[in-house]
């Protein structure tokens, strides 16, 4: 093989990775423009999905207010539908065994304001959900130790 077909496979090469990496079917942009990283195949705990976030140069998504919730659950809906749990970036501490307790976004430290959660959540079942999911678009407590799917940002 001379040089000048050694540059040209080399081009080659980087031309599909750089085409695949762009066409990752797994990043979504929302309405409002955020960019989303959705994992729905493989599914790992919360504290696996936090470090995968953070492998990526990310974290996992923050839901601050409504127009951020919307913009994530267009994102998940135009990329999987409607079902599916996924975990985001926010906890109670792990500690509390009460329904209604203080939740916080895992980057800042943050108090949990804004909620999206289902009916009847957060139930905190059995005082071991201390994480939360996008449960089929609305939030939920669940077991961190529970495998799901996730969404880095
Ligand atoms: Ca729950």
């Amino acid at each position: 093989m001379n040089f000048f077909k050694v540059i040209v496979l080399f081009f080659c090469g980087l031309a599909v990775l750089s085409k695949s990496a762009h066409a990752d079917p797994k990043f979504q942009r929302g309405i409002y423009g955020g960019g989303y990283y959705i994992e729905s195949t493989s599914k790992i705990n919360w504290f696996q999905a936090s470090h995968e976030c953070a492998r990526k140069g990310r974290k996992l998504v923050e839901v601050q207010n409504n127009s951020k919730h919307l913009d994530v659950t267009n994102a998940l809906r135009s990329y999987i539908g409607s079902r599916g749990i996924f975990w985001i970036g926010a906890n109670d501490e792990y500690k509390s065994s009460s329904k209604n307790r203080p939740f916080y976004w895992s980057s800042s430290g943050d108090r949990v304001i804004y909620t999206h959660w289902m009916w009847d959540e957060p139930n905190n079942h059995k005082g071991k959900q201390h994480c939360i999911t996008i449960d089929s678009l609305e939030w939920n407590d669940k077991d961190c130790t529970e495998n799901y799917g996730f969404i880095c940002e």
